[in-house]
């Protein structure tokens, strides 16, 4: 297929086998993506999943032993705090006493702080140290403290693993399988199997269960866990049917409230609405807030702490849009790069500042904020159109004093105040080493006609959510329709309007945050969007949301 107005080059999920025939269209679409255990992908459950015995045959050591203290070590982030609750909840039940150390993205450094672990023990000895959403890449140091305080340590963890740590218990879907996707899970999802593990034995953990179950799912949305791995994706689903519910606990309710969902919370809700306001009080201040809130037990007491989620959230959306707009003014036409910082932008939203600029222009950008307590400026790098910024950055540092970290997508790069006249050296290697045009590329799942839009075919395809990586919402195209837009007066720069095929038939379209897209006029062409089912006077009502234009194919 051709290239379009967006730039980007569609291609076709799989190309369309002719001779099979399915019963729905969403069979089609799931069978398209590769799906072979097609009950596991519409009923998961978390025992099936194919880690989950190697995590049932450590559940009985990693909660036995005598009830001591335990100090649970995590990350900021929401697997970090949902898995480090989950654990805590679990250990409170058996009789422990515990602590959960969050660090702080801006005075701590990230993963296992030996200096804090040191304090806290000679303030508090624990017996038992876990380490949920980090250590992986710390077994061998972790070993060492363990031996020198006599305290067990066990790693849970979903990072790749470092040199080996002996007598560290570890669970890891990295140790796993051929059958176990590495990447698919997050740390929260491998807590939720151990109270599903270890109920057997220790029946006190039971009643724990659904509410795991539910935080963990959030983390597997939060934390980019595969929405085909079956353990990933049954959590998932538990948080979508169980987020408004009584086994969802004060503090995931609170936040759904105050996000404004009334109804059944969608991936796009909690994308777009819930995660959000949890990753705030990690970019901004503390992580600790979050603990606070999915520990506590007082709806009231948990409403004030969303609140104050949310207000921490709108001084993070206007601090990103800030950095947001000074960073694309210094963009100039027709660059491959896009790096810039400042002693003003805040390093709490310096991350998904890039992330927006690098969807917008399809470049690699990276965007620096200051950390006075190091004196460094710290710099988050995203992709923006597949272009693996990791080995772009590798060939371009040379001997600068840049240090990064990361993956092809994602990555952060710190480089000292006192080095920092540095940047154009690496700006001028980067625009040199940059490839040419890397266009971003979508996939359309099926060619679609209105017709065929009806809420039965919507209905069929809910059985597909939860939507999220490598299970994105469908992408249709629709060819050769007209399309009569206007401007929407209560959502800035979007519009809606009517699509009507050769036959007649016509369907409501929406477009968001484009409106440039199609303009008021009226047009013809294809489209390329995703169906939604949007709430309207209480009325189920299907949605076309248009995500790209193409003009008439020659
Ligand atoms: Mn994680």
């Amino acid at each position: 297929m051709p290239e379009y107005v967006e730039g980007k080059i569609y291609l076709w999920e799989k190309p369309e086998r002719s001779g099979t025939r399915y019963n729905s269209l969403a069979d089609a679409l799931i069978a398209a993506r590769g799906v072979r255990d097609t009950d596991g992908y519409v009923n998961p459950r978390l025992e099936n999943d194919p880690f989950y015995g190697f995590v049932a045959s450590r559940a009985e050591q990693f909660f036995g032993g005598e009830a001591g203290r335990v100090l649970i070590s995590s990350d900021y982030d929401v697997d970090g705090t949902t898995s480090a609750v989950i654990l805590g909840r679990a250990f409170k039940a058996l009789g422990w006493q515990i602590r959960i150390f969050i660090p702080n993205r801006f005075q701590d450094n990230y993963g296992v702080n030996y200096n804090r672990m040191e304090e806290l023990y000679k303030e508090w000895p624990y017996t038992r140290l876990i380490t949920s959403d980090c250590g992986a890449t710390e077994l061998a140091g972790l070993s060492k403290f363990s031996k020198e305080k006599g305290v067990e340590v066990m790693v849970l963890d979903h990072h790749k693993r470092g040199a080996v740590g002996e007598g560290v218990l570890e669970i890891n879907p990295h140790m796993g399988g051929a059958d176990v996707q590495e990447h698919g899970y997050s740390t929260a999802v491998l807590a939720a199997m151990l109270i599903r593990a270890g109920m057997e034995k220790y029946p006190c953990l039971r009643p724990l269960l659904t509410g795991a179950e539910i935080l963990a799912g959030l983390s597997a949305m939060a934390d980019s866990a595969s929405m085909l791995v079956q353990g990933a994706r049954y959590c998932a689903k538990a948080f979508l049917a169980g987020a408004n519910s009584s086994d969802a606990g004060p503090g995931v309710r609170a936040l759904i409230d105050v996000a404004g969902i009334t109804q059944s919370p969608t991936t796009t809700d909690i994308n777009f609405k819930v995660i959000p306001l949890i990753n705030a009080a990690g970019r901004l201040r503390d992580a600790d807030i979050i603990v606070a809130l999915f520990q506590e037990e007082d709806p009231s007491v948990a409403r004030d702490i969303a609140e104050k989620l949310k207000t921490i959230n709108k001084k993070r959306r206007m601090l990103q849009e800030s950095v947001q707009q000074q960073a694309l003014s210094l963009y100039r036409e027709g660059d491959r790069v896009l790096i810039a910082c400042h002693k003003d932008w805040h390093p709490g939203v310096v991350g998904p500042a890039a992330g927006q600029i690098a969807e917008l222009l399809g470049i690699p950008v990276f965007l620096g904020g200051f950390v006075p307590a190091r004196k460094t400026f710290s710099f988050s790098g995203r992709s923006g159109n597949g272009t693996d910024i990791h080995a772009l950055l590798k060939v371009s540092v040379g001997d600068l004093p840049v240090h990064f970290g990361g993956h092809k997508v994602a990555l952060g790069l710190k480089i000292g105040e006192s080095d920092i006249e540095c940047l154009d050296k690496l700006r001028e290697a980067l625009l040199k080493n940059a490839p040419k045009s890397t266009k971003p590329r979508a996939k359309i799942s099926k060619v679609l006609r209105p017709a065929s839009m009806n809420l039965a075919n919507w209905n069929e395809l809910t059985k597909m959510e939860p939507f999220g990586v490598d299970n994105p919402s469908p992408l249709f195209c629709l060819p050769n329709v007209t399309l009569k837009m206007q401007l929407l007066p209560s959502i800035a720069n979007s519009c809606k309007g009517v699509l009507t095929d050769e036959t007649g038939h016509h369907i409501p379209v929406l477009i968001f945050r484009n409106a440039k897209l199609a303009g008021t006029r009226s047009f013809h062409g294809h489209v390329v969007g995703e169906l939604v089912n949007s709430i309207n006077r209480n009325m189920n009502e299907m949605q076309f949301i248009i995500k790209d234009i193409i003009p008439q194919v020659p």
